[in-house]
C-alpha cells in the first residue's frame, strides 16, 4: 500500500531505502541538506555525482530532473538527487517543484524502492514558500499514487523543525 507520513529530524539519519537530496545543478555538494548529505555519506557519493556530469549532464542536471546515487555510508542505500527551482528567478517554479517530486518518485519506483524520505526540496536558500511547497509536494505525492497504486511506497516528509512539520501536517490532513 502506497502511503505518506511526517517526520521531524536529520534526513542523514534516516534508515530507509533512498534518501532524496535537494541538491544544485553543479551536482557537487553545496550548504544545507546537500552538505550534511555529502559530509555523511562520504566520498562515494561525490564521485558517482562526478560520474553523472561526465556522461549523462555535462552541463549540469537542469532544474525539474532527478538522479540516483550510492548512498556512500548513509545508513539509506540510495540517494536521489534533484535540483529545485530558485523560487524568485525559475520561470515556473511551481511546474518545476511538483516535477523534482515526480521524477524521483519515479526513479525511487523504477529501483524498486519502499521507504523514500523527502526534504522540503527548494524550501531553503532557493526561497520557496513553505505552505505552497507543501501543498505541492503532497499533491504531486498523491498524483503519483493514483497513477502507481501497485509501488506499494511509503513516503517519509522529513521536516528541519517542528513547525515546518506543522505545515506538511495541515495539508495531509
Ligand atoms: N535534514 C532534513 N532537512 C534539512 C536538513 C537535514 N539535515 N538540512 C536542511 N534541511 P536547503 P534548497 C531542510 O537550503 O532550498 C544547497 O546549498 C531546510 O530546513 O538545503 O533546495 C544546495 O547545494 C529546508 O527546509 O535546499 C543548493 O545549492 C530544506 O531542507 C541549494 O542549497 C531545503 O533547504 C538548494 O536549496
Amino acid at each position: 500500500m502506497n502511503s505518506i507520513e511526517t517526520t521531524t529530524g536529520d534526513i542523514t539519519r534516516m534508515a530507509v531505502d533512498a534518501i532524496v537530496n535537494a541538491a544544485n545543478a553543479s551536482l557537487m555538494g553545496g550548504g544545507g541538506v546537500d552538505g550534511a548529505i555529502h559530509r555523511a555519506g562520504g566520498p562515494a557519493i561525490l564521485a558517482a555525482c562526478q560520474a553523472i556530469r561526465q556522461t549523462l549532464y555535462p552541463d549540469g542536471l537542469p532544474s525539474g530532473e532527478a538522479v540516483l546515487t550510492t548512498g556512500g555510508n548513509l545508513p539509506a542505500r540510495w540517494v536521489i538527487h534533484t535540483a529545485g527551482p530558485v523560487y524568485h528567478t525559475d520561470p515556473d517554479p511551481e511546474g518545476h517543484l511538483a516535477q523534482c517530486y515526480r521524477r524521483c518518485l519515479e526513479l525511487a519506483h523504477a529501483h524498486g524502492v519502499k521507504r523514500l524520505a523527502f526534504p522540503g526540496i527548494s524550501t531553503g536558500v532557493y526561497g520557496f514558500p513553505k505552505e505552497a511547497a507543501a501543498r505541492i509536494a503532497i499533491a504531486t505525492i498523491r498524483a503519483f499514487f493514483a497513477q502507481a497504486p501497485e509501488a506499494d511506497l511509503n513516503v517519509i516528509l522529513v521536516a528541519f523543525s517542528t513547525a515546518d512539520e506543522a505545515i506538511l501536517q495541515q495539508y495531509l490532513a
